[in-house]
């Protein structure tokens, strides 16, 4: 792969953007490639974690590029990437982010598609596309929107201003702030214990929260129900149930505490 590392740690796909001297700017070439990997990963994981090679994440869309396209390859090259993200964000898998210096723009839309979000003290996040005279195209303005609020958001478009990691994980954007360079390490091991899960749970976990959520109350009470009796039937669910009910299974940990 050009743009991009792929590795496999166990049961966990690692994906690292790797092109280190554009600060990891998402081409379309970049972004085919991204969806080869994930199609790769959803094949031999488990569960995934995606990263950047170098000082930054993602400098977000390929700026270069984009100067030179006409309005319906605009409109054609951010519904791809809407396609090739919300494979990652309803997808197969449950996808883990690693996060250090620049998540800016479309890469923090990526990061905004995966469903866990740990982010070093260097991060730092931005909207950049006012000052830039686009709009958010990956996705930005629902995910993105979701995580952080709308308020917030349209600060972020209309002064151009980052936020550090602390910022970003009081503003629900990140779960978890680590000191610099243990962002990909603490992702790893996060994804290798969502790894373990059922993989229809992890399956509903990714899928239908984000579907429940647009629903009515009433309607998301009745497709849980759903789900979870579907999830609570399957033999894997006997055999996990049975496994705790005969104290074979790890209890709940105390926070801090290992499972045991
Ligand atoms: C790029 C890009 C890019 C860097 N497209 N080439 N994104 C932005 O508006 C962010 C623009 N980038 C930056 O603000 C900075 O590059 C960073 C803060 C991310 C990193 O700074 P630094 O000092 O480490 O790197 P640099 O010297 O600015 O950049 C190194 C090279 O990467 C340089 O190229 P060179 O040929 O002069 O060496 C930069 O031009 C190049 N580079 N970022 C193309 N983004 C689906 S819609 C999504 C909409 C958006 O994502 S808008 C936000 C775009």
């Amino acid at each position: 792969m050009k743009y991009l590392t792929a590795d496999l740690k166990d049961n966990v796909a690692i994906i690292g953007l790797n092109r280190p001297e554009k600060r990891n700017a998402i081409s379309d070439a970049f972004i085919e490639e991204l969806n080869d990997a994930i199609s790769m990963a959803e094949s031999e994981a488990k569960a995934g974690v995606i990263h950047g090679v170098g000082p930054h994440f993602c400098a977000g869309l390929d700026l270069a590029e984009h100067v030179k396209k006409t309005p319906f390859e605009g409109v054609y090259g951010s519904r791809r990437w809407h396609q090739v993200f919300d494979r990652i964000h309803r997808g197969k898998l449950p996808w883990f982010s690693a996060l250090h210096g620049a998540v800016v723009g479309g890469g923090l839309e990526l990061a905004s598609s995966t469903h866990v979000r740990v982010a070093d003290e260097t991060a730092f996040f931005a909207l950049p596309e006012g000052q830039r005279g686009i709009f958010v195209g990956g996705g930005g303005s629902v995910r993105t929107a979701r995580l952080m609020g709308v308020a917030r958001m349209t600060d972020l478009m209309l002064t151009g201003r980052s936020i550090d990691a602390r910022t970003a994980e009081s503003w629900n954007l990140v779960q978890y702030v680590v000191p610099e360079g243990e962002a990909l390490e603490r992702a790893v091991a996060l994804a290798t214990q969502a790894a373990t899960n059922a993989e229809i749970s992890n399956y509903a976990v990714i899928n239908a929260l984000p579907r429940i959520q647009d629903m009515s109350s009433d309607d998301g009470l009745f497709v849980e129900s759903f789900i979870a009796s579907f999830t609570a039937t399957s033999p894997e669910a006997e055999e996990r149930l049975n496994a705790f009910l005969s104290k074979k299974a790890g209890k709940v940990a105390r926070p801090g505490g290992p499972a045991k």
